[in-house]
């Protein structure tokens, strides 16, 4: 049995790998969370004591994350600040958390010499145009567009940089875009689905030509744990499920979903510097790690979803006021 250190664990695809770690595995888990807007303690609720444990603080902590570091055998480091629209409001908390959080980390298990692995994005490689028969490989070059996905690439340069320079045994995972239950409100899905439940008309940004790249988190979780047990040190993982929808297409399967008419939603300011389209290319990580999606019909991954937020109104409720307020500022 070894003890994993999860930093971000109370968030959205942190707090699903937590619950796949401990069904899965006889792991211990230690996460490490500073319990920002973003984080949900309801997340966490109900594991069991004897092999879970949840810690307050932040990853920019060097002295908080040295003594977590030494008492782990493995770090899965999924910290974050994660929202493209709050990054553009504000960079700051993007800088601190996705830079020097990820540093900070870095030098702690450079210090203990412990088994790292980096979660990332899909949006470093910056978008794709909508005809573009290529998807984004390993070999993809860097060239991300907002604070968010600017920081995500910055951070994995530097785990790329302390395993050649300093022998971190690191893996790195860029995932596309996630869906499922626990994720916040202020994303495309969750935030949709609760606007129906709420009584609001969904908001759609432009025309929704934007494609995204649709995986449940799930399936990302069972990628990440497969990565660590059997990922060569060194090396980056694409993680993507063949799941491209534009973002209309998206919205009215949400509506037909929740039996609204496909048409009842509102067309809102579009994001700035909004990237077109996103595509991962997984097919080296199949093949040399064996794993594979189980959630491959995307409208029912859906539809669970949909009564997943129906079913947990309490864990979502308390949080939708003050996300609209702040999307309504924003005029969208
Ligand atoms: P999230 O915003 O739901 O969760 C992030 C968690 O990190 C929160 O619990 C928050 O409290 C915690 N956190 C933030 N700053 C911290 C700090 N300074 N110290 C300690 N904890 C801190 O994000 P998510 O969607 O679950 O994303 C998790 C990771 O996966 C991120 O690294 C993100 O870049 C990556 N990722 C996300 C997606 C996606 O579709 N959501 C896709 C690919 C990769
Ligand atoms: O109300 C909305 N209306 C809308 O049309 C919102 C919130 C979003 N959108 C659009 C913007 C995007 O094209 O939906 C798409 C998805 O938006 P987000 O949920 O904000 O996700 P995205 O910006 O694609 O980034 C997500 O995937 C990659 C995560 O937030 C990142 O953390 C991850 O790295």
């Amino acid at each position: 049995m070894s003890h994993l250190l999860i930093t971000g664990g109370a968030g959205f695809i942190g707090s699903n790998f937590v619950r796949h770690v401990l069904r899965e595995t006889d792991h211990r888990v230690t996460v490490l969370d500073r319990m920002t807007y973003a984080a949900n303690e309801a997340s966490l609720a109900g594991l069991d004591p004897q092999r879970f444990e949840l810690v307050v603080g932040d990853v920019a902590d060097a002295e908080v994350v040295d003594d977590l570091v030494r008492a782990a055998d493995a770090v899965v480091h999924f910290a974050a600040e994660s929202h493209n629209d709050n990054s553009l409001n504000d960079p700051w908390p993007f800088v601190h958390t996705n830079l020097i959080g990820t540093y900070t980390v870095l030098e702690a298990v450079r210090r203990h010499r412990t088994r790292f692995h980096h979660v990332s994005t899909d949006e470093v490689f910056g978008d794709l145009q909508l005809d573009d028969p290529q998807r984004f490989t390993e070999e993809t070059p860097y060239n991300p567009s907002s604070p968010y996905s600017s920081t995500k690439a910055g951070s994995d340069l530097l785990v790329r940089a302390w395993v050649r320079s300093f022998g971190v045994e690191a893996t790195l995972s860029n995932c596309s875009n996630n869906y499922g239950p626990y994720q916040h409100v202020e994303k495309f899905i969750p935030r949709q689905i609760t606007n129906v439940l709420w009584g609001v008309r969904p908001k759609l940004y432009g025309e929704g030509r934007n494609v995204r790249d649709w995986i449940h988190a799930e399936d990302h979780s069972a990628a990440v744990l497969r990565i660590l047990e059997a990922g060569a040190p060194g090396r980056t993982y694409l993680v993507g499920a063949d799941g491209e929808l534009d973002n209309l297409t998206v919205l009215r399967t949400i509506l037909r979903l929740m039996g609204r008419d496909e048409n009842d939603f509102d067309h809102v300011r579009d994001r700035a510097g909004h990237d077109l389209r996103y595509a991962i290319d997984g097919t080296r990580t199949r093949e040399e790690l064996g794993w594979e999606p189980c959630y491959t019909d995307f409208e029912s991954g859906l539809g669970a979803t949909v009564s997943w937020y129906a079913e947990h109104r309490d864990w979502w409720e308390p949080v939708k006021a003050a996300t609209e307020a702040k999307y309504a500022e924003a005029g969208q």
